[in-house]
């Protein structure tokens, strides 16, 4: 994600010692193996044969969800092939290439932290949560954009059924840490596992689900399986992928990409054309599957939904 300068970003909008500098912080701040820099990040050679395994599963009792946009849904094709996913590779295609390594059953996600009632689902039982479509926009901080239908389940149900204490002020998720599986965790690109987090009334905010599939079928590996954060107004990176535990906490907690490089990407990370990346600017995006760009809206376009949550918020400050 901020590695590499994306392809679709003008050379002109990026100076050389933005680069440099943006370089240097990114050696002070990321863990071992700072010889990603430069070139490739993963030699293809470590990754080792793998398969997708993207065996086709319809899910059902699926209802028709709250918010969804009508517009064009990117195809089925580039939302399982254009993927970033550190765990399997830097570069869009490997997520796809490699994460048949990824075991999706058994999976449990453990939530813990600051509720009364501590618990850990079993995927199948979070998996007759009740499941709705959601198409929702999705932006990457790297200014392309997709639509997709996801299939998932309030995030708010879950909360509910823990009880969160008073204490309870912030969320964190974190990813499925195991360098077998996952062979780009064997590099220091970030600081494993990939965790995010929210403040709790974005997690209880309707918009906000916890996505197990994804065009009528279960979650493609490479797409986060078995079970995924979406919150689609915020960049895609605040949304990870194959979550295991679900932390109640009540300090902001500590995320990847803010650890990897704190000027660049901030704790809230609302999708915001009018604060730009420091090496980009975030005013205009490029839909997958478009040949033109199109303006990025205030908070994806969800601004009727979320905009009260940051009222007497600046955000050029908390980015
Ligand atoms: N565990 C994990 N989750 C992750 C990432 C990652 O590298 N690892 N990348 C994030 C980024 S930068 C984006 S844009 C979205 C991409 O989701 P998609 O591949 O399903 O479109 O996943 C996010 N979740
Ligand atoms: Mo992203």
């Amino acid at each position: 994600m901020l590695i590499k300068r994306p392809a679709d970003i003008k050379s002109s909008e990026i100076t050389d010692k933005e680069l440099y500098l943006n370089r240097r912080q990114f050696m002070q701040t990321a863990s071992a193996g700072a010889a990603v820099l430069g070139t490739g990040l993963l030699a293809p050679g470590l990754l080792g044969p793998m398969s997708t395994a993207w065996g086709a599963t319809k899910l059902d009792n699926v209802a028709k969800g709250k918010f969804s946009t009508d517009e064009p849904q990117t195809s089925l094709k580039d939302i399982t092939s254009y993927n970033n996913f550190y765990e399997f590779g830097t570069d869009k295609g490997d997520p796809k290439r490699h994460s048949g390594s990824l075991k999706t059953r058994p999976w449990t996600v453990e939530v813990e932290g600051e509720v009364h009632k501590p618990r850990t689902f079993d995927i199948e039982e979070l998996l007759k949560m009740p499941l709705e479509e959601r198409v929702y926009r999705l932006r990457c901080v790297e200014a392309w954009s997709m639509v997709i239908p996801w299939i998932g389940f309030e995030l708010s149900h879950l909360i509910k059924l823990v009880e969160p204490t008073n204490n309870a002020k912030y969320i964190q998720f974190v990813t499925l840490y195991d360098t077998e599986q996952m062979p780009g965790q064997r590099r220091g690109i970030l600081d494993w596992p990939y965790t995010e987090g929210l403040r709790m009334d974005e997690a209880m905010n309707p918009l906000t689900i916890m996505g197990v599939g994804l065009y009528g079928e279960v979650m493609p590996n490479q797409n986060g399986a078995p079970i995924r954060l979406v919150v689609p107004w915020k960049y895609g990176f605040k949304s990870g992928k194959s979550i295991v535990k679900i932390r109640f906490v009540e300090e902001e907690p500590p995320t990847s990409w803010n650890m990897a490089a704190p000027h660049e990407y901030g704790f809230y990370s609302n999708v915001n054309p009018t604060v730009n990346h420091p090496r980009w600017s975030q005013a205009s995006e490029r839909r997958i599957g478009d040949f033109f760009r199109r303006k990025t809206l205030m908070f994806n376009g969800y601004e009727e939904q979320v905009a009260h949550l940051y009222k007497g918020m600046d955000l050029k400050k908390l980015y």
